[in-house]
């Protein structure tokens, strides 16, 4: 037939997909891992990424969305520091015409006419399964657990769902009691520090529910040094399943990891490609979820990507 068609397959009028990002930070090693999934997707899909990180400064997060306005983008998304603060910036898209997709975490405000979407994984249930498991290894006890908290950033979906999840199966198993909680801003050294100050507070303490990896491994050393012999005695479950905190299962200093993966990039280029199109979205796309033992986690490890 005619090799002229009217159209040129590649170089669409509408011009390249445009997604303007702003990510939380680089406060652990799932985040990082978020970063590097969301950049690859969009170079494997040939999306044009403008990618701000914000270093966990919620003010940096709403200039770089506003800059995205600006610059008429196709699509925004990112993921939300804290979970109020949102409606002015993300208004001016919605009526500026440009989609917003939230990944990771969620926003508190009422207006669901806000972002057409959210990716990410169940931070309840990440909860329910970490007190599930810790109980489990409490079947026995003849008396209540004394459980202490150490805490993700204050506001930010991940902390304050966790902490939702896991005290709702701690009441229904009645076997765990949050005795006390102390944040560890999702690092390693935060999480020592939060572990020292919870020990002062509670020397009669059983186990500690960690709410990510960084800040149970950050725990491992300020329960050694005072004899509680961390991952035995004293049991520690976290979220996240990175590679240091699956290592630290194998090594025997953790008890149980809940997986979160943030592995969410090809996912959110799926709805990108499709919002761009003018396709509808799920409202929600919830990503997968797992918990590691030692053993699992040994199978795990030599091909781990984060
Ligand atoms: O658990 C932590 C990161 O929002 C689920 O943020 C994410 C959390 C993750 O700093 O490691």
């Amino acid at each position: 037939g005619d090799d002229d068609e009217g159209f040129d397959i590649k170089n669409a009028p509408t011009g390249p997909i445009v997604l303007g990002f702003s990510q939380v930070g680089s406060e652990s090693g799932w985040r990082l891992a978020n970063t590097k999934s969301i950049q690859k997707a969009a170079e494997y899909r040939d999306i044009q990424l403008r990618f701000d990180n914000a270093e966990g400064d919620q003010e940096r997060q709403i200039a770089a969305l506003q800059s995205y306005i600006d610059a008429r983008v196709s699509v925004i998304a990112f993921s939300p520091v804290v979970e109020s603060g949102w409606d002015g910036v993300l208004g001016r898209a919605r009526d500026a015409g440009i989609p917003v997709v939230l990944t990771d975490r969620l926003i508190d405000s009422k207006d669901e006419s806000l972002y057409v979407c959210s990716i990410g994984a169940e931070f309840v249930s990440e909860g329910n399964l970490a007190a599930l498991y810790l109980g489990h290894d409490y079947v026995a006890a003849k008396r209540p657990i004394k459980v202490v908290e150490i805490l993700g950033t204050p506001d930010s979906t991940p902390t304050k769902q966790r902490s939702e999840g896991f005290a709702a199966t701690a009441a229904k198993e009645k076997k765990l009691q949050v005795v006390d909680q102390e944040t560890g801003n999702w690092s390693k050294a935060g999480g020592a520090a939060a572990m020292r100050k919870l020990l002062r507070r509670n020397p009669d303490l059983d186990a500690v529910f960690a709410q990510n990896d960084e800040m149970g491994l950050g725990a491992v050393p300020v329960l050694e040094e005072a004899g509680r012999e961390p991952g035995n005695k004293t049991r520690i479950v976290t979220v996240d399943a990175t590679k240091a905190g699956l290592q630290g299962l194998v090594d025997g200093k953790l008890n149980y990891v809940v997986e979160c993966s943030p592995v969410i990039g090809n996912l959110l280029m799926d709805v990108v490609v499709d919002l761009f199109h003018g396709g509808s979205v799920n409202k929600r796309i919830a990503s997968e979820k797992a918990v590691f033992n030692k053993q699992s986690a040994a199978d795990a490890l030599p091909d781990r990507p984060y």
